[in-house]
């Protein structure tokens, strides 16, 4: 086989967590390429193959049918290299962050369409879990949709949304529909429920769960609703919210929302997990 041996413990040399005095004002930073180590690229290539192995049946198809343009199962990909692809295919492209950067920094990014990617990976120790985002969560999750235009689109919107969210105070209640969508969201397909979200789609274990364990609760997507249902961070979700295609998203991301932030205000937040009186459950598989 060749692979090349392991070498763990060069954590000194590889692009620090955590240090933001590597960025810009607008919190980007160049991804420094030649700090991965090979340890580095085995994580990359293990995550790779390990999720990809997990998509069939499970993931949504117009995932699928964008990952191949990511282009990197070996190696830690680079970030330009995706860029070649990405700006010709929907406009967008990759910038580097040292991770969580300030949501007002990060809308304004999106609306830019300019998605920040967190550049250091995880630990092999971290392989199942990780609280904050890294590179594989980013790239794997999130970038394939960036090629879909639709999915594109939304990003955008999104992101302008969310800069005027934050005049009004309410990105609470935007934040809880990026999560909804963008990282938790779900899509109805012929044959059943499928994931289009970053943070189910780049995790080993919430893939399955998400569209076939009975446990958690799964509504379709309605504004209001999926912007009053907290959500944890901590654990798998307890609610799901499903859309019935992509475009559905770009539809409702074009509506004003100040009049929903100024309703919503009054109401309160519902617990993740909750069904309502009158409320009905979507089902896993289609009924026959
Ligand atoms: N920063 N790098 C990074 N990645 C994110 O996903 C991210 C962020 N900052 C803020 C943020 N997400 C959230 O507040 C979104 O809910 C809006
Ligand atoms: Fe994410």
């Amino acid at each position: 086989m060749g692979v090349a041996p392991v070498v763990y413990g060069q954590s000194s040399h590889r692009p620090p967590r955590g240090d933001y005095s590597r960025a810009a004002s607008d919190y980007t930073c160049t991804q420094n390429y030649a700090a991965y180590t090979e340890a580095d690229h085995a994580t990359w290539r293990q995550l790779y193959a390990r999720q990809s192995a997990l998509l069939a049946g499970r993931a949504s198809r117009d995932f699928i049918a964008c990952l191949p343009q990511l282009g990197a199962s070996e190696r830690i990909p680079h970030f330009e290299e995706v860029n070649a692809r990405l700006r010709p295919a929907t406009g967008w492209e990759l910038v580097g962050v040292p991770g969580l950067i300030p949501e007002v920094d990060f809308f304004r990014l999106l609306s830019q369409r300019r998605f920040p990617v967190t550049d250091w990976i995880r630990t092999p120790q971290e392989l199942d879990y990780i609280v904050e985002p890294d590179i594989f969560h980013d790239l794997f999750g999130h970038v394939p949709l960036l090629f879909h235009p639709v999915l594109a689109d939304y990003m955008q919107a999104y992101g302008a949304g969310g800069l005027k969210a934050a005049e009004l105070g309410a990105t609470e209640l935007l934040a809880r529909l990026y999560w909804y969508t963008i990282e938790f969201g779900l899509i109805r397909e012929h044959d059943g429920l499928k994931a289009y979200g970053a943070g189910i789609l780049s995790s080993a274990s919430e893939l399955a769960y998400s569209v076939s364990s009975p446990t958690p609760l799964r509504l379709p997507l309605a504004l209001e609703r999926t912007m009053r249902t907290r959500y944890r961070i901590d654990d798998f979700q307890q609610t799901y919210f499903v859309i019935d295609d992509l475009q559905q998203l770009l539809d409702f991301a074009s509506a004003d929302f100040a009049p929903l932030y100024a309703r919503l205000a009054t109401q309160p937040s519902i617990e993740a997990g909750t069904l309502l009186p009158g409320e009905v459950a979507v089902p896993t598989r289609p009924a026959h």
